[in-house]
C-alpha cells in the first residue's frame, strides 16, 4: 500500500494545531500531529516544502525506513522544527497502519502493560488559598498526582498559571509577553507552598512542581534539598534542559527526583542524562521527539538504567499527539505517569479523541489506528491565530530562560 496524498492542516479551535493527514491509494487515511507551540508555522512549511515531496509512492507500511529517510536522509538533522515534522509522519504511518490491522496501535506495540494511563493534573493559583482551592479540586475530580505552581509574591505574573477556568495557555499576543523573574523569592516561596500543600492534604497523593529552566544548577540542587521533607513525585526542568552535566551536579546534592525533557527531540539530548543515571523521568513526547518509534527506542534506553517516563501532555499537544503517545504509554515497561491538561473548547468540534478521564486515569478507545477522527470541514472554521510563548527577563533587563 503505498502513500498516494500528504497535507498539512493548520487550524485553531481555541489554539493552534498542525495535523499532517496521509492517505494511501487503497484510500486509508493517517494523521500525526505536528504542533509546536510559537512556531507552528514553521513545522508547516518544514512538512510542506522538504518532506511532503518524498512520501508521495513510498510503501506505508515501511515505518522504520521512512523515519531513517526523513532522519539520516537530511543532513541537517535534529531540531524541534525538524524532528517534530518526522515524528508527525511516524505518528500518521502507525496511524495507518493501525487501521490496516483493525487494532489500535497499543496492541502493535505489544499489548497493553497497564489497564490505563495515570495521569497528573495542573493545579494553579494566584496566592496560596487559591492553589490549596485549586488542589482541592483535582483531588475531588479523582487526581492521584497533582502539579502545583502558584503566582510568585513580589513577581507580577509567573509561568504555569491558569489563564482562566480549567485553561493553561502561556502562548498569547502578537509579540511575546514580557515577565519579569526573581529567583531568590521563587526559591524563598516554594517551599513553603509545598508545606502548606501536604500540611493541608497530606501524603496520599503524588506532589509535582515545574521549574520550568529557571535556576542554577546549585539553585536547583538547594530547592531540591529543601523539598526533601515533602516528598516530591518530581521537580521538573530544574535547570535549562541542554546543559546535561547541570545534572551531575543538581543529583550530588538532593534526592528529590528529577524529570527533564519536554523540549528534548532526540535520544542524544538525553544520552548521558539516561546512562549516567541523572534523572528520574525523561519527558520526550511523541509529538516532538521523533514519533512513537523514536520515543520508544528513548525509553528502551531509559528502562536499562531504571529511568521511567513523564511524557509532556500540555495543551498544546494535540489530541492526535496525546493519543500517540498513550498507545505508547500504555504498552512500555517502564511507564511513569503522563501529564494531562485536556483540550480546550472548541477543540472537540475538530478532533473525536476517543479516550476519556476517569478516576486518575486516561483510558484509551478500543478504535483501530490512533483513533482520533479528524473533522477537515470543521477545521477550516477555525484559522489559524498567530501567538508567542513569553520571555522572561531579569529586574535589570537582562534575559532570563522561560
Ligand atoms: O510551558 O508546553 O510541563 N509543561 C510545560 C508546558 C510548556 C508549554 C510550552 O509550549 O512546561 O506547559
Ligand atoms: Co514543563
Amino acid at each position: 500500500m503505498k502513500i498516494s496524498a500528504a497535507e498539512v492542516i493548520v487550524t485553531a479551535p481555541g489554539r493552534n494545531y498542525v495535523t499532517l493527514k496521509l492517505t494511501t491509494d487503497e484510500g486509508v487515511v493517517g494523521y500525526g500531529d505536528a504542533t509546536l507551540n510559537g512556531r507552528e508555522l514553521a513545522v508547516e512549511a518544514y512538512l510542506r516544502e522538504h518532506v511532503l515531496p518524498l512520501l508521495a509512492g513510498r510503501d506505508a507500511a515501511r515505518i522504520g525506513d521512512t523515519w531513517q529517510y526523513l532522519y539520516r536522509g537530511a543532513y541537517w538533522r535534529r531540531g524541534p522544527v525538524t524532528m517534530t515534522a518526522i515524528s508527525a509522519v511516524d505518528q500518521a504511518l502507525w496511524d495507518i497502519k493501525g487501521k490496516v490491522a483493525g487494532l489500535p496501535v497499543y496492541e502493535l506495540l505489544g499489548g497493553r502493560a497497564r489497564e490505563a494511563v495515570t495521569v497528573y493534573g495542573h493545579a494553579s493559583g494566584a496566592d496560596v488559598d487559591d492553589l490549596l482551592a485549586d488542589v482541592a479540586r483535582h483531588l475531588e475530580l479523582g487526581y492521584t498526582a497533582v502539579r502545583v505552581q502558584a503566582k510568585i509574591p513580589g513577581m507580577d505574573s509567573t509561568y504555569g498559571l491558569h489563564t482562566g477556568p480549567n485553561i493553561y495557555e502561556p502562548a498569547s499576543g502578537a509579540l511575546p509577553k514580557e515577565e519579569v523573574w526573581n529567583t531568590a523569592a521563587y526559591l524563598d516561596f516554594i517551599p513553603t507552598l509545598m508545606g502548606r500543600v501536604r500540611e493541608e492534604f497530606g501524603y496520599g497523593f503524588h506532589l509535582l512542581h515545574d521549574v520550568h529552566h529557571r535556576l542554577t544548577p546549585i539553585e536547583a540542587a538547594r530547592l531540591g534539598a529543601a523539598l526533601e521533607p515533602y516528598r516530591m513525585f518530581w521537580i521538573e526542568d530544574a535547570t535549562p534542559a541542554e546543559d546535561q552535566s547541570a545534572f551531575r551536579l543538581i543529583r550530588s546534592h538532593t534526592v528529590t527526583p528529577l524529570a527533564v525533557g519536554e523540549v528534548f527531540n532526540s535520544i542524544w539530548d538525553c544520552r548521558e542524562l539516561i546512562t549516567e543515571r541523572l534523572i528520574d523521568y525523561v519527558r520526550t513526547s511523541v509529538t516532538h521527539a521523533g514519533g512513537i518509534s523514536h520515543v520508544r527506542r528513548i525509553m528502551d534506553l531509559a528502562d536499562l538504567y531504571g529511568v521511567r517516563s513523564g511524557s509532556h501532555g500540555p495543551g498544546d499537544i494535540s489530541p492526535v499527539g496525546l493519543a500517540a503517545n498513550l498507545h505508547l504509554d500504555l504498552a512500555i515497561p517502564n511507564f511513569g505517569i503522563q501529564e494531562y491538561m485536556g483540550h480546550r473548547d472548541p477543540a472537540a468540534e475538530v478532533f473525536d479523541w476517543g479516550y476519556r478521564y476517569e478516576n486518575g486515569m486516561l483510558w484509551p478507545s478500543d478504535r483501530p489506528g490512533l483513533g482520533v477522527e479528524f473533522d477537515e470541514e470543521a477545521a477550516r472554521r477555525f484559522p489559524y491565530d498567530p501567538k508567542y510563548l513569553p520571555v522572561a527577563r531579569l529586574a535589570d533587563g537582562a534575559m532570563h530562560d522561560w
